[in-house]
């Protein structure tokens, strides 16, 4: 494994799972592996989990890290190849990734989708010219297009419930005020199909994701259909892709609720977190049992410690 950029990177899923179990048994096993190495963090979002998670995934392995928030703390940075740089950017990617690469040995970035233009969020500008203009292995903190670690750290989740039928799982769209990217839909979905599991998607009309992703799985309209004999509901929202960055509808029928919990086969709820409560899932099922989001967001621990124990292991 040479960078973390997409699930792809995982030669074989059930093993990764298997491993990154016996991390979370014996984090600090590997304690010396990272000794003397900086793991580089850089931020152009938010983030509670995927930060504090990857530092302690660090820390387990002995890894120093260093942080930096490009929103507010770096120079501005440009990407375009060959511009007269007389804007607001001050610094080329191919000088500040140079730099990186020489105080870190790994670095991980994040940088959603602008959701204002569909060809570049998909052609993954920032992450990719890092993994261009670096020297060292880059791991994808949610680009544009994927959420690799969170969708490591749910099929971690969904095998820890250890069943001993072939589950379903629908990944359901709530809603949300606010246009949300696709990645955390988009990987969670490539990871499914990785699964022996029965996989359905449900969604208002409009909010089809990328049907490159989602091709050959079984598409329903009708929530309340498919959340039947559920074994996982995944509730997460995207904006619509077709009409890229647009909320079409806001409606609360598709927020989930423990009467549409009800319908299922006694479900796990799963998020991959931050939610917002009453919008996306009522408090009733968020303070219930059935719900996950707390484990996955510990499961992230271990999926990027393995991430980064591999990257540490080949390089
Ligand atoms: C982000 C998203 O939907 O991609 C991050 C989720 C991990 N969520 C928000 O911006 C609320
Ligand atoms: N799930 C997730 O990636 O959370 P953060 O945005 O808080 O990192």
């Amino acid at each position: 494994m040479k960078h973390y950029l997409n699930l792809d990177a995982i030669p074989d899923l059930q093993s990764a799972i298997d491993e990154v179990i016996d991390l979370k048994n014996d984090p600090y096993a590997a304690e010396d592996l990272g000794r003397q190495k900086t793991l580089g963090m850089l931020f152009f979002n938010p983030s509670l989990r995927t930060r504090l998670s990857t530092q302690k995934a660090a820390q387990h392995l002995g890894l120093k890290t260093m942080i930096m928030n490009f929103s507010n703390e770096a120079w501005a940075l440009e990407f375009e190849d060959g511009t007269k740089m007389n804007g607001l950017r001050s610094e080329h990617i191919k000088e500040a990734a140079a730099v990186v690469s020489q105080y870190c040995d790994i670095v991980a970035i994040r940088a959603f989708a602008s959701l204002s233009n569909k060809e570049k969020d998909e052609e993954e500008q920032v992450l990719k010219c890092f993994a261009r203009y670096t020297s060292i292995p880059v791991i994808n903190m949610e680009s544009a297009t994927a959420h690799p670690l969170q969708a490591l750290a749910d099929a971690v989740t969904i095998k820890e419930q250890l069943f001993t039928k072939r589950p379903k799982i629908v990944l359901t769209w709530a809603p949300h005020p606010r246009a949300l990217p696709h990645a955390v839909g988009n990987s969670f979905t490539k990871m499914v199909q990785k699964l022996d599991a029965e996989f359905v998607i449900t969604q208002p009309k409009g909010y089809e994701l990328n049907p490159k992703i989602t091709k050959n799985i079984p598409l329903i309209y009708n929530q309340e259909k498919a959340l039947e004999g559920a074994d996982f509901v995944y509730a997460k929202n995207w904006c619509s892709y077709n009409d890229y960055g647009k909320i079409l509808r806001s409606d609360e029928e598709w927020m989930i609720t423990a009467e549409k919990m009800k319908l299922t086969n006694g479900a796990k709820f799963m998020h991959c977190l931050p939610i917002r409560r009453n919008i996306v899932a009522t408090d009733d099922v968020l303070d219930d049992s059935c719900s996950l989001v707390i484990e996955q967001a510990n499961n992230r621990t271990y999926a990027a410690q393995w991430v980064l124990k591999k990257l540490i292991e080949n390089g």
